[in-house]
């Protein structure tokens, strides 16, 4: 099944809007909620930290809801249910990614169950994660595509057997280096120096086919892939829509929206940059490791007063305008 991975800069906008959105209606920010890496909390910080997100899990789930949002980007939820809102933005943390060996990494070596991330999925259970605090022997279950326990299938070639895009260049797949190497700490320095006052080409390089945000989806892959379990029922559509299962999508994403926060700090040609479009181009991508040219269409979220969709989860009026900087809108953090 081809994998539709087209969604996740329109997610990447989003979800920096709804979830890391915490001080509605502040418009004077003088003490800004300072963001911190995954590794730098204390142990307690970690439990709570998990222990909110376990409490946004358990809210009210219901086949019935429909999403609002085209593309679907946005999981049905009605009001008594997964409204998230900014009660944890505050507590945002990212995490750095470790290029050198991901799957070796200490991030996931923590099997606490109660503070710790857990580590890779069973081969044996079709990659179910197996430790940690969301484990499938704790109370933690994901509801979408249907309801299951989180998996984690490492996967550090994505395009070269796992997942087919739609592109033909099969040279492209067998001759690429693995997915790691569009975020090694050089890659992503280069980023937050480079492209000054270049937004296009900052987003071009973050969000293209093997950019680092949809590469550390992909070696992830299970749900942070956005791919049906094994066992799904027919007419599971693998896409970008669940990847939020697996916590650490709040934590890769907020590293997604820190690459931006520093690239802004660095020019002032940068501060306000902006180009817009809110679905990522899939007929034809320049088959590159680092794509070039800009990969957004639908410019219909193009300008600072465009409306960013959010089927109603915004607490603010969603313009461009009101979420460009973190700190000088409704919005109020920062990153260490
Ligand atoms: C921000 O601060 C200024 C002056 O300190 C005040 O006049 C204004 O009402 C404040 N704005 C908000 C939204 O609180
Ligand atoms: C949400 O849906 C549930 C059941 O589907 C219903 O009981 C509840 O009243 C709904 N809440 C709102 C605010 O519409
Ligand atoms: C795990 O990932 C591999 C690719 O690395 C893929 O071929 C396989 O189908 C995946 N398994 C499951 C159960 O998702
Ligand atoms: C695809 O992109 C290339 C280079 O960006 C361009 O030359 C070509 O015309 C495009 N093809 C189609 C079908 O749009
Ligand atoms: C383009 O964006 C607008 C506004 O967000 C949305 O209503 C429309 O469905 C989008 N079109 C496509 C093809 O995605
Ligand atoms: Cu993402």
């Amino acid at each position: 099944m081809a994998f539709n991975s087209s969604l996740f800069t329109l997610y990447f906008v989003l979800v920096s809007l709804l979830l890391l959105a915490g001080a509605t209606g502040t418009r004077n920010c003088t003490r800004p909620a300072v963001r911190k890496e995954w590794r730098s909390l204390s142990q307690e910080e970690q439990k709570h930290w998990i222990s909110a997100v376990k409490c946004v899990a358990h809210l009210l789930h219901d086949e019935t809801f429909v999403p609002t949002v085209n593309p679907p980007d946005i999981a049905a939820y009605n009001a008594s249910g997964s409204l998230y809102d900014g009660g944890i933005s505050k507590d945002f943390v990212y995490s750095h990614m470790d290029a050198t060996d991901f799957y070796g990494s200490a991030f996931f070596k923590d099997s606490n169950s109660k503070s710790g991330l857990g580590g890779w999925g069973d081969a044996s259970t079709q990659f179910r994660v197996l430790d940690g605090a969301f484990s499938a022997s704790s109370t933690f279950r994901v509801s979408y595509p249907f309801p299951h326990t989180l998996r984690r299938n490492f996967t550090l070639f994505p395009l070269f057997d796992s997942l087919s895009f739609p592109t033909p260049d099969v040279v492209w797949k067998r001759t690429r280096p693995a997915a790691t190497a569009s975020f090694t700490e050089q890659v992503v320095e280069s980023m937050i120096n480079g492209f000054v006052g270049d937004f296009k080409g900052l987003q071009a390089q973050m969000e293209g086919v093997e950019g680092p945000h949809a590469n550390v989806h992909f070696i992830v892959g299970g749900d942070m892939g956005g791919i049906c379990p094994v066992d799904a029922p027919a007419g599971c559509i693998s896409g970008p829509t669940f990847t939020p299962n697996d916590p650490l999508f709040f934590l890769h994403h907020a590293m997604v929206d820190r690459v931006w926060f520093k690239w802004q700090q660095k020019h002032a040609l940068n501060k306000y940059a902006f180009a817009g479009g809110s679905v990522q181009k899939l007929d034809n991508f320049t088959v590159q490791l680092l794509p070039l040219d800009f990969i957004l269409t639908n410019l219909s979220c193009s300008k600072m007063d465009s409306e960013i969709p959010t089927d109603g989860l915004a607490p603010l009026p969603s313009t461009v305008s009101n979420v460009i900087s973190t700190t000088e809108g409704p919005l109020c953090y920062v990153y260490e």
